[in-house]
């Protein structure tokens, strides 16, 4: 099987450029989580690595999010697998050394906006037809305490506390309002703002905003880390539940109505 994630990284300006190209809509899989969490190994130990930005090849979309799939229909076993890796992700990204940069031309829901949220910055671009937002209450899901806390330290406790009751998906517009993402440029300058952004973030000496970063995120960092296991437990005994695995194959239906 061809890559799901392609990485372009430039030494001599020790910026990486992480493509998802993973057809149709970049779904957070088991098999591509596992691919996203080697690149990431690989990059955050190359020393001369100091900055990565996340996008998307496919057209209309940064990320689907988690990949229904793998939480429908699947085994006890299967799902608690699938989560340690959305952990991973998460962990890896979140906690990351390098200035990470999400250039998000495209919608993001769900896991696709957990992404782009643990990145330092994000460039949306500016469509209306593009939304962002954890809609998990839409498929009758509850978003985790670690997506719920990422949200809380980028948007507040209120905007979190409304967002995510509705699992509202905000337009480009909305979402520059309540600051979930930070700047919105025409759809094809996404990628150009996101690397001259990058090149003035690396200006800034790289011991003091790495100490600053993680200041800001290991409380949360740590809650996770020090939980994985009740956190995976958790996962998987709520989501094989029959009345869950039945509002996600609900949901799946409707996805598959709209587009008819
Ligand atoms: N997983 C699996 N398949 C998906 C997903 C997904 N997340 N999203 C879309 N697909 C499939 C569609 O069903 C469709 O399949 P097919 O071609 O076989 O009909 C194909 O991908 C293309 O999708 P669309 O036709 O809908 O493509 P569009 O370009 O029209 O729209 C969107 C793209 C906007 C991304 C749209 O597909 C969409 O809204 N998708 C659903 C997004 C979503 O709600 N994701 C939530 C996933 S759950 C999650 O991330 C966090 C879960 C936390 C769990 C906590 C439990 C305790």
């Amino acid at each position: 099987t061809s890559p799901k994630i392609k990485v372009d990284y430039d030494q001599t300006t020790g910026v990486a450029v992480m493509h998802m190209q993973s057809p149709p809509v970049n779904s957070l899989s088991l098999d591509f989580l596992t691919e996203l969490c080697i690149s990431l190994e690989k990059l955050e130990m190359d020393k001369g690595c100091r900055g990565l930005i996340i996008t998307s090849n496919q057209p209309k979309v940064f990320s689907a999010g988690l990949d229904i799939l793998e939480m429908y229909g699947k085994s006890p076993e299967h799902c608690g697998e699938f989560w340690k890796v959305v952990q991973e992700m998460w962990l890896k990204l979140y906690g990351s050394n390098m200035v990470t940069i999400a250039a998000i031309s495209g919608s993001s829901p769900a896991g696709g906006c957990l992404l782009s949220l643990t990145c330092d910055y994000r460039i949306m671009a500016d469509n209306p037809r593009y939304t962002i937002g954890l809609n998990e209450t839409q498929l009758g899901i509850v978003a985790p305490f670690w997506f719920k806390e990422t949200m809380v330290n980028t948007v507040g406790h209120r905007n979190t506390e409304v967002a995510l009751q509705l699992g509202l998906l905000y337009k480009p517009a909305e979402a520059l309002k309540i600051g979930l993402v930070d700047q919105l440029v025409p759809e094809d300058q996404v990628f150009t703002v996101a690397t001259q952004t990058m090149t003035k973030w690396l200006t800034i000496p790289e011991h003091a905003r790495q100490i600053t970063k993680s200041m800001m995120r290991n409380p949360t960092i740590d809650k996770l880390r020090t939980n994985r296991d009740a956190d995976i437990q958790n996962f998987v005994s709520f989501i094989t539940k029959e009345s869950i695995q039945k509002s996600l194959r609900m949901y799946m239906e409707m996805l598959k109505q709209r587009k008819a």
